[in-house]
């Protein structure tokens, strides 16, 4: 059954715009038992049907390969083999994130035998009250498409199935099929059509006359609308026709975190990033928006600053989106399409509509205002320790307009979607769907090998990158260069910082030694506390060459010195963990006691209901 399997990978295909992909350009795989002698025979004999990668960590390999189908907007990824047990659900974080991020992942997790005659096995969790579970039932919440394969037959439907999904825009993610380690090696007479070159076509379907006819009326009747640009617009590769929208109607746009891109940052009515971590640009206008069109957005809490974004009395939405569920969010007019497509559709439509001049130079005016504020925070000059924002600004300004920064978790998001200067659809690749700490370096690689020409930026903070730091060997391994900017203010500071805004005092998020009992708070620093820990050096072990920066000067040093270095680069800068970018009249809505005997945390919860008095359920 695996070597019928990874026929059939090899001969699956994708294709829009009349161009064919090749959809799985490759498999990631630990072996165990579970998958050496199952998958691992079919692939080790066979080698031409699909590259073969190693990984250090199973968890890693999906962010890989959700890195990879990102940066190929969905027309092709990876699949990733594991053994039974600890190797399977080590994907399962990688797998949450791949579907919450909407993007396409084949998980092959070994699984216990289907005969179960020689239970339990190694690494079998037993069930005393069923027999028809193993811990890959996990994966089920958290794929897209789930089936276990327990009769060599079942491939069939099942891998038709699996390729349905991963292939529609509107319904891909993660895709499980666990394999059962007997039934891999199993024999079938499969036939010959089933491992024949297939293609998936991945349309652009065309939204409904009457809901388009609606979205037009309501644009039209806008004195003040805002399109809020998601990842969407990027992974149908609408940019150029949302160009040509903003262009000739005027309206602004704002970008999600998987939207940001949808237009170069200087373009004419880009007011950046909107919601939680927004520009002063995109917030203001959102709050004062009559008609907000989100273009392929899911609206997170971060996008819509916890609903209380748009302010205005009576906003509508109008909410172009493939995914049905999307696009009826905020009691919006659902227009269910792609997201070029109905571009494309709305331009025709609203050929002799623009807005008023007098809000064109407005948002002018805010845009101006605001990368004013963005060169201000690049060169602030913070003394003893450089600011993130100067590291944002060294980098942004010594890499190319081709590259891609690379972000997932920590402080840094919020500050690259405020500050990043985006001059690619590609260049600004941040996982702000899970925020999973852990994702940059290998979700790096995966942009990497997705697009080896491109220089990769991976940002990441000491405590992302202490929790998987690992694929840096394989990025050594198989030649794929990143330029891993390693952030070290040692510790939590985006979580320190959050903490203290709520009353805790940035309880348990610095390195430090215990004291009397306790990890304590962040008030008392003392510099003969930090660990002595050096991270450079441990990349440095890694195989990665290591460069210390000690300021702004020495990083642009670095970072042209990286540039003729041609495998992976760890720039290992220390920053200021208290001097953050602030707020730009936004909110984020996270709980504080009702009840405490800690009268900051009173003083955080009374700030915390007036905030929430700001809340909206748009209906
Ligand atoms: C896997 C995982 N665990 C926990 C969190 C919660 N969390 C978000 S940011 C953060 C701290 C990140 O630290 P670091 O990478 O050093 O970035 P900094 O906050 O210092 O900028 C934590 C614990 C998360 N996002 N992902
Ligand atoms: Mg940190």
């Amino acid at each position: 059954m695996a070597q019928a399997l990874v026929r059939f990978l090899a001969a699956q295909h994708s294709e829009r715009d009349g161009v064919e992909h090749r959809f799985f350009e490759g498999c990631f795989g630990i072996f165990g038992h579970g998958n050496v002698t199952g998958v691992g025979q079919a692939l080790a004999e066979h080698p031409e049907l699909l590259i073969y990668y190693q990984a250090r960590n199973e968890q890693a390999m999906v962010h890989t390969a959700a890195g990879f189908a990102r940066m190929r907007n969905r027309l092709a990824t990876l699949a990733c083999t594991t053994s039974i047990g600890p190797g399977a659900t080590n994907m399962l974080t990688g797998a949450a994130a791949a579907t919450i991020n909407r993007l396409p992942v084949l998980l092959l997790p070994g699984d216990v035998f289907a005969s179960r005659r020689p239970d339990p096995v190694l690494q079998q969790l037993e069930t005393p009250w069923r027999g028809d579970v193993s811990v890959n039932d996990c994966f089920q919440p958290v794929s897209r498409y789930w089936d276990r394969i327990q009769r060599p037959e079942q491939l069939i439907p099942a891998g038709l199935a699996a390729m349905r999904v991963l292939t529609s825009p509107a319904e891909t993610g993660a895709v499980t099929l666990a394999l059962p380690q007997d039934v891999q090696a199993e024999a079938y007479d499969y036939p010959e059509e089933f491992l024949d070159h297939r293609v998936w076509p991945i349309g652009r379907p065309l939204p409904d006359a009457a809901a388009l006819d609606a979205a037009v009326a309501l644009i039209r009747s806008a004195k003040r609308p805002l399109i809020v640009a998601g990842g969407g617009v990027i992974y149908s590769e609408a940019t150029g026709a949302l160009q040509r929208l903003v262009k000739r109607t005027g309206m602004p746009v704002a970008e999600t975190q998987a939207g940001k891109g949808s237009l170069p940052f200087n373009h004419p009515g880009c007011l950046g990033a909107i919601g939680a971590t927004g520009t002063l640009a995109a917030n203001r206008v959102a709050a004062e928006a009559d008609v907000v069109i989100g273009i392929g957005t899911r609206y997170s809490d971060f996008t819509t600053a916890s609903k209380t974004a748009f302010q205005a009395g009576g906003v509508r939405f109008v909410n172009i989106n493939v995914a049905d569920a999307d696009a009826h969010k905020l009691a919006g007019l659902a227009v269910v399409g792609d997201a070029r497509a109905a571009l494309d559709a709305l331009d025709a439509r609203l050929h002799d509509w623009a807005v008023e001049d007098e809000y064109r130079r407005q948002c002018a005016r805010l845009q101006a205002e605001w990368e004013h504020e963005v060169s201000r925070l690049y060169h602030l000059g913070h003394q003893p320790l450089p600011a993130q924002s100067e590291v944002i600004g060294a980098v942004n300004e010594l890499s190319g307009p081709r590259d891609v920064v690379v972000c997932a978790a920590g402080s840094m998001p919020g500050d690259l979607h405020k500050l990043w200067r985006t001059r690619d659809p590609k260049g600004y690749h941040v996982e702000y769907g899970y925020s999973t700490m852990g994702y940059e370096i290998a979700g790096g690689l995966g942009v990497k090998l997705a697009d080896p020409d491109r220089e990769v930026y991976v940002m990441v903070g000491d405590g992302s990158y202490l929790m998987m730091a690992q694929e840096i060997v394989t990025s050594i391994q198989e030649r794929l260069k990143l330029t891993i900017v390693l952030v070290d203010n040692q510790g939590f500071a985006s979580i320190g910082a959050l903490s203290r805004s709520k009353g805790t005092a940035g309880f348990g998020t610095r390195y430090r030694y215990r004291t009397d009992g306790s990890l304590g708070d962040d008030s008392n620093h003392r510099d003969d506390e930090a660990l002595p820990v050096d991270l450079g050096l441990n990349a440095q072990s890694l195989g990665a060459h290591s460069i210390r920066a000690h300021n702004v000067e020495e990083l642009r040093d670095a970072l042209v010195a990286a540039k003729a270095i041609e495998s992976t680069v760890v720039i290992h800068v220390l920053t200021d963990r208290y001097q953050g970018v602030p707020d730009y009249e936004s909110w984020w809505e996270v709980p504080v006691a009702e009840v405490s005997n800690m009268p900051e945390v009173d003083r955080a919860r009374r700030e915390h209901e007036r905030g929430a008095k700001r809340r909206r359920w748009y209906l």
